[in-house]
């Protein structure tokens, strides 16, 4: 079947402009053109038979229709969006950029909490959702953009569930303590949108890490780390570091236009120092930070005064929003100050240009420049001190980078800064005025290799490779509730078979967990559904679980039932005695297993460690959700790295980590018992991390039927959501049994 690809941004990439009488069209350039165009022409983006980009065209409807000959242009085909202008503007200036930007900025007080915004929003994606559906059939490929479109994914998962759907946020996900000032509607709207994607990508995994966070407590899921389970699907959270045309910038080096504009910029030089610096205009790039910086400079080093040139390019941008406007006018007024204060007859400090510069001026400036000074206060990426590195063929040059833009992560070789401290920045000009050519050029060639192997197209083709495989996890672990018609298949099979075996775990199976494992009792109602079952010949029954077995003996011992200890360490057939399945183990890793657990308790209040036989077992049920959750991780990898080698095994269950023998699982428990008999319908129910062992087993063996209590992804055939659903199973299963077949 044909498959389509849809990129879908705010603008569409296409600038439509009116010359001599008629309006013309021309395809912007950018690096998300540029990613995408060059991912089709790879072997993964060759499969596509359409791609289309779908965005607002920034033009009436009835000047699309005559600026555009055909949708279909060069690699593209043009969906547009067309949005009411009044919507436009409060979804666009509104929500998106005066909610959405400065919060993830890191700017709560530049927040304007307008409701009227956020409903233009909603109706803006729901918009959106409504023309791409149109188009969209399940086979598709869906990839949306940035923070305009937030809860776009999860419109279109509700339309069309088999979709799939990959995110990318191009500006920094905030940590959850600036999240939540927002309204709930908003953070749930945003949250649950961005989950109806199978992958969503940031720039860094600090981004991403803060996203799986705020979902954990806005939306109380749980994630391991990457992947987070919401509505029956397993979705991923990861980082994809946007990168950028590497080859295009360093060929450009030697272009004839770009070296005559180098030439140029290099006459006004002279021999002057020259720090460059090019932004949007925008409160995030930090520009006042930077002349303060600038300006301690030349106060601390007066010798270079009259000796350097600072050429600050500001491009303007989203300047009908009150805030940018402002911004305008404070740069001006700053810089016309700075250059009065500081400068005289003969020289100017800074040389200001407000507007927008060709690529070609770019690049000379780029390559002409000594210290590219790149100081935002938050900023996703940061493309321009890519392009800055990438630009210098001669690898020369010094990066000063702000470490709140997401590129220092992978930029370390530059000289890295505290925007907000401008004793720093200050120092920093000097020492990069200063470098050594040797180390400027060991620098600049480290991040250039860095950025020519992970470069724009690898982005991409990172991107697709990863939303490729969350969709064929999602299938292996598609989730499957055993509805009507898998029930009444089920109880055929239980009626017809001659001898069975069903395998429950007890704890979040076959009773809720309590706060105390001493406290979680069977009640009435299990031990019926178990006599029941039990009494009947036909089935040999066994309760398989992690607890040890006088607890098993004095909950369950009176039933005629099997018990199996510590999973797997002991068992007893229901006429048996208990029997041990390993040999006396070495006892020496219990006390130092054991300190690290105390400590953990001591770390984590309500925490606890319970002794077994075979093993130890720290629970974490009770502690603060989020602190035990951490705690956990930790203790789990310490635990990992401290038995390496040794033969113990660490498992990471339900609220709980426990440490045992090797060799003991609940699979291969399962083995021994399946050994037992001959078994022509076997059930198996579980709710744990280490019943899946058993339920690996189980799937290799015809008929058997495997059901994971909860929500989650699993080995298991099939799910159930409660202990309480799994007891109204086995009390109709006892009862299907007695009328269909009297035993
Ligand atoms: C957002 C995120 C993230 C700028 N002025 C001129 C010009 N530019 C080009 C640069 C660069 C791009 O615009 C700016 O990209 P940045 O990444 O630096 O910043 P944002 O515009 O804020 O972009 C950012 C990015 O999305 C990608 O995900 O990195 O964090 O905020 O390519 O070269 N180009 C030309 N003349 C100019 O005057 N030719």
């Amino acid at each position: 079947m044909l498959q389509k690809l849809f990129i879908i941004s705010n603008r569409l990439p296409l600038t439509i402009e009116h010359q001599n009488g008629s309006y013309e069209c021309r395809q912007s350039s950018g690096g998300l053109v540029s990613a995408i165009t060059s991912y089709l022409h790879t072997s993964g983006g060759h499969d596509f038979s359409e791609t289309i980009w779908a965005g607002v065209p920034g033009c009436s409807e009835k000047i699309w229709q005559s600026a555009i000959s055909s949708t279909q242009q060069g690699d593209y085909t043009y969906l547009p969006v067309f949005l009411q202008r009044k919507d436009y503007e409060q979804y666009y200036s509104g929500f998106s950029n005066s909610v959405v930007w400065p919060l993830f900025h890191y700017f709560p007080t530049y927040v304007d909490y307008n409701a009227a915004y956020f409903d233009a929003y909603i109706r803006a994606n729901e918009h959106f959702a409504d023309v791409l559906s149109a188009q969209l059939t399940a086979n598709d490929v869906v990839w949306i953009h940035d923070y305009h479109l937030l809860p776009l994914a999860g419109m279109l998962r509700k339309r069309i569930p088999g979709l799939t759907i990959g995110f990318f946020l191009h500006i920094p996900f905030p940590s959850y303590e600036l999240f939540r000032v927002m309204p709930k509607p908003w953070q749930q709207a945003i949250l649950t949108g961005m989950l109806g994607a199978d992958l969503v990508g940031f720039h860094t995994v600090d981004y991403a890490a803060h996203f799986l966070n705020c979902a954990e407590r806005v939306l109380k899921l749980q994630h391991d780390g990457q992947m987070i389970s919401w509505d029956n699907r397993q979705v991923r959270a990861d980082a994809f570091p946007i990168s950028i045309d590497f080859e295009q910038f360093n060929n450009a080096y030697s272009e004839e236009r770009v070296a005559a504009m180098r030439d140029q910029y290099l006459e006004v030089k002279g021999d002057k120092k020259m720090l460059f610096s090019v932004d949007r205009l925008d409160y995030t790039k930090g520009l006042s930070n930077r002349l303060r910086g600038y300006e301690q400079f030349l106060q601390v080093n007066p010798d270079y005064i009259g000796k350097v040139i600072f050429v600050l390019v500001v491009v303007p941008s989203r300047d009908s929003i009150t805030k940018y406007a402002e911004r305008k006018k404070m740069i001006d007024e700053f810089i016309g100050s700075f250059n009065s204060r500081m400068g005289n007859i003969s020289w100017q400090p800074v040389l200001y240009k407000y507007g927008h510069l060709s690529f070609e001026e770019l690049m000379g400036l780029y390559t002409a420049c000594d210290v590219a000074l790149i100081t935002p206060l938050r900023d996703g990426m940061n493309l321009v001190s890519k392009e800055f590195v990438a630009s210098r063929k001669d690898q020369q040059g010094v990066l000063i980078l702000s470490e709140m833009a997401g590129a220092s992560k992978e930029l370390t070789e530059a000289l890295l800064i505290n925007p907000n401290d401008t004793n720093e920045i200050a120092d920093m000009i000097k020492m990069g005025f200063e470098m050594e050519p040797k180390e400027q050029q060991v620098r600049i060639a480290a991040m250039q290799d860095r950025i020519s192997t992970y470069n724009v197209n690898t982005w991409a083709a990172d991107f697709f490779d990863q939303l490729y495989h969350v969709k064929s996890q999602q299938l292996a672990f598609e989730i499957k509730f055993l509805d009507n018609a898998s029930r009444i298949q089920l109880l055929d099979a239980y009626g017809t078979s001659a001898k069975r075996l069903l395998l429950l775990d007890y704890d979040g199976t076959l009773t809720p967990f309590a706060k105390l494992p001493s406290l979680a009792v069977p009640g009435r109602e299990v031990l019926d559904a178990l006599q029941q079952l039990c009494t009947n010949p036909a089935n040999d029954v066994y309760i398989v679980s992690g607890r040890d077995a006088n607890t098993l003996e004095e909950w369950l011992g009176a039933l005629h039932v099997g018990l199996v200890a510590e999973h797997g360490a002991a068992i007893k057939h229901p006429d048996g005695l208990w029997e041990k399945t390993i040999i006396a183990e070495h006892v020496t890793w219990r006390p130092q297993i054991e300190a690290i657990m105390q400590s953990y308790v001591s770390k984590c209040p309500n925490s606890f460690i319970e002794q077994k036989e075979h093993s130890l077992a720290w629970h974490y049920r009770n502690a603060d959700k989020v602190l035990g959750s951490l705690r956990a991780r930790e203790l789990y990898e310490l635990l990992m790295a401290q038995t390496e080698g040794l033969s113990l095994n660490v498992l990471n269950g339900n609220k709980v980590i426990e440490v045992r023998m090797k060799g003991i699982n609940k699979g291969m428990a399962a083995e021994r018992l399946l050994l037992h008999d001959h078994y022509d319908f076997i059930l198996s129910i579980g709710d744990d991390l280490t019943d899946e062992d058993m339920f690996k087993r189980l799937a290799a063996v015809d008929g058997a039927y495997t059901i994971k209590v909860g929500n989650e992804a699993s080995f298991a055939k099939y799910n159930l959501h409660t202990p309480q659903m799994v007891l109204s199973l086995l009390q109709t299963i006892g009862h299907y049994a007695t009328r269909m077949t009297g035993v």
